[in-house]
């Protein structure tokens, strides 16, 4: 499958369906000098575009809406505009963004305008209490609103091992916990303020369990432990958790009957794409379930230059996800 955008390199694709088309909120990815390192400082973002398309047939034109949003228009943001994700409610529409703040600690703001192609106004501080990365929103059918995030090594979340608001520095870089018996560090959750704002009350642990064992996976369990790229949606009563989980570069996703977890591990979603990073989403458009992935194809293979792609998906008659190859 051919890139949707090939103008750009753009990643980390957040699609939604928004008055009848669908939106896609990706990073956007720039050429840089920075030197490739585990902490990932080339991935050295600086702005937004928002793109849509009325139609996921592989000729359709995709609209790119221009940029809607640039790191020097966000008073606490230094560097580093990483994977967004939008959401609507109360009429308006929300950028959620992490970014670098001026102590260079990761931190999730947000922007909000009144259309799904922006501009977005951002509020001039993150939202309290927020760290890390990777902001996913999930509006439940009841109305209320979740957010999801949190990543690994460059993405700082084994920096909070102490508690969510104890940043500790010497966990900084591509560091993680290990060893027999030690639980992987979970993806974090919290509610959104009816404003959409703000964090309504405390951040909590998404828990992920193993199937075999009802435990809580292990954090030498590379092939299945969360490292980033958090994403929920909802099939059939049914809350789909996926993530990435970076060094081994799978999508997995884990399920549940609550949007607060706990969520037992269920399978892959995609298997390796060309390129270190996987990240994605999953929407539902005119009846079919859509992955949106990044990957590397366009840019011959540079880690930090991606492309993003959509291909269909499919569940089995329980509910499992069919794997996809790139
Ligand atoms: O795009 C920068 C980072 O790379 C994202 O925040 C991660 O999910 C990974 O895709």
């Amino acid at each position: 499958m051919p890139p949707l955008i090939t103008h750009l390199y753009t990643a980390d694709p957040s699609a939604h369906v928004f008055e009848g088309k669908v939106y896609i909120y990706p990073s956007h990815d720039r050429e840089t000098d920075i030197q490739f390192n585990d902490n990932g400082d080339q991935y050295d973002m600086e702005d937004y575009h928002v793109f849509s398309t009325e139609s996921l047939d592989p000729l359709a034109p995709v609209v790119d809406h221009g940029i809607v949003l640039h790191a020097k228009d966000v008073p606490w943001v230094s560097k580093q505009l990483w994977a967004p994700d939008a959401a609507f409610k109360n009429g308006k529409y929300y950028l959620y963004f992490p970014a670098r703040d001026r102590e260079g600690i990761f931190r999730i703001g947000v922007a909000v305008g009144d259309k799904p192609e922006g501009p977005f106004t951002p509020d001039p501080e993150p939202i309290k209490g927020s760290y890390s990365i990777d902001p996913a929103s999930f509006v439940d059918d009841d109305g209320n609103a979740y957010i999801y995030f949190g990543g690994l090594w460059g993405g700082q979340l084994q920096c909070y091992q102490g508690g969510h608001d104890v940043f500790d520095p010497s966990w900084s870089g591509p560091k993680e916990p290990s060893g027999a018996g030690v639980h992987a560090l979970t993806p974090r959750v919290a509610k959104l303020t009816g404003d959409m704002r703000q964090f309504d009350g405390e951040v909590q642990e998404v828990v992920i369990l193993a199937p075999e064992t009802g435990e809580k996976i292990l954090a030498d369990d590379h092939d299945r432990r969360f490292f980033e790229a958090a994403w929920m949606h909802k099939r059939g009563g049914v809350y789909y958790f996926s993530y990435s989980t970076g060094d081994t570069h799978y999508l997995c996703y884990a399920t549940g009957t609550s949007p607060l977890g706990p969520f037992t591990y269920g399978g892959r979603i995609l298997e390796p794409v060309l390129g270190w990073t996987t990240h994605h989403s999953i929407v539902e458009f005119k009846e079919k379930w859509y992955l949106f992935h990044h990957d590397c194809e366009l840019s011959g293979g540079v880690d930090h230059l991606r492309s993003v792609k959509v291909k269909e998906i499919f569940y089995d008659k329980d509910g499992k996800i069919v794997t996809e190859k790139p």
